[in-house]
């Protein structure tokens, strides 16, 4: 069987975007994959974090795996550094990666400009090589990630290729995984840019565990142009095209069936449509959310996945420090 390995940052409320773009990927690819899914929280710290918010986003993201369908018979779910060989072969890959390379990394170029400061830390530059290290560490097949992951994976194919010509088939080159519907999901306020958790505003991102009432407010408040069709155009209506995406997305449908669809609808009924559609959605997943935020569950299922993938973590850790001559 082979490998799918991912994981999401803890740094705040998941969005309907993480959902659209990554976790429903990880619940329909995991019936076919053998299926690694962690808690990036040493990536969340590359800017800075509350302690007690952090260790409770850990908790909620589990959650909300399992509330998805992420069956954990299937799936093995664990926090990125209760494995320390993360970190080992990370330090290893980033003495295999150009200062070149990582200047490219437009994650990290966005971050900078928009926080303009002098205080960015070392980690949020390197961070795409603990990626690698993430991914590669388990000789992963494919990486499910929505589309501003694309360039991490394709560097991290560059580590493992550049490694393995080097010192002899080490890694497996992995293939990232982009669904066609709903890769980059819009910040409903300004449908430029990405929804993300980590905005100052959040008018324009629906958390995962928002109430009916504001899912419904926010979608019902998107900023949309006044041609009142429903039509995809990205450039020309970027916010009533992400609408269409959503819903897209959500039903998986086309783009085309859901403009077909909604033919002769106005804005205001379309939009009426989406909330309902998003709402139908995350109904289910917050109640069992519930259920299982205050179960013993996400500890048990944690305890379980770290022991687990500890171990093939220290093999591969072992055979590349081997290979480079670290040690005796
Ligand atoms: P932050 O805002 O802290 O940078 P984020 O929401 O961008 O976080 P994560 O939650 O760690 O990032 O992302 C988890 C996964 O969800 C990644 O695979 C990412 O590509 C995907 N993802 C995040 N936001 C979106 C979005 N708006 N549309 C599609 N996929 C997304
Ligand atoms: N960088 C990703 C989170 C992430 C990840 C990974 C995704 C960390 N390590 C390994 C896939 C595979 C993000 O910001 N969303």
């Amino acid at each position: 069987m082979e490998r799918l390995v991912s994981g999401i940052k803890p740094t705040g409320g998941l969005t309907l975007g993480s959902y659209i773009g990554a976790i429903k990927q990880f619940v329909e690819l995991h019936k076919n994959y053998e299926t690694f899914v962690f808690v990036a929280d040493m990536h969340a710290i590359t800017t800075p974090q509350e302690k007690e918010k952090l260790r409770q986003n850990m908790k909620d993201i589990v959650a909300v795996y399992l509330a998805c369908g992420l069956d954990p018979e299937k799936a093995t779910l664990y926090i990125q550094s209760e494995n320390p060989y993360h970190a080992q072969l990370s330090w290893i890959l980033e003495c295999h990666t150009y200062l070149g390379e990582l200047n490219r990394m437009t994650q990290f170029k966005d971050k900078n400009q928009k926080q303009g400061d002098k205080n960015l830390s070392c980690g949020l530059y390197t961070y795409p090589v603990l990626m690698a290290s993430d991914i590669l560490l388990y000789d992963a097949d494919v990486v499910p990630v929505g589309d501003d992951q694309k360039q991490h994976v394709e560097l991290t194919r560059n580590i493992a290729e550049r490694f393995n010509n080097r010192y002899g088939n080490t890694f497996k080159v992995p293939e990232p995984i982009i669904p066609k519907a709903g890769a980059r999901i819009k910040d409903l306020q300004d449908p430029t840019k990405k929804m993300s958790k980590s905005d100052d505003d959040s008018r324009g991102c629906i958390l995962l565990l928002d109430s009916e009432e504001v899912i419904r407010k926010k979608i019902m408040s998107a900023v949309t142009d006044s041609d009142n069709k429903i039509i995809f155009d990205e450039k020309n209506k970027p916010g009533i095209s992400n609408l269409i995406m959503i819903y897209a997305a959500l039903n998986n449908l086309k783009v085309e069936e859901v403009e077909e669809k909604f033919a002769g609808y106005n804005y205001g009924s379309f939009k009426s449509e989406v909330a309902d559609a998003v709402i139908n959605t995350l109904r289910p997943i917050q109640e069992k959310y519930k259920e299982i935020i205050n179960s013993q569950l996400v500890e048990d299922v944690l305890d379980k996945g770290v022991e687990k993938v500890i171990k093939i973590a220290e093999a591969k850790c072992r055979e590349v420090q081997e290979k480079v001559g670290l040690g005796r």
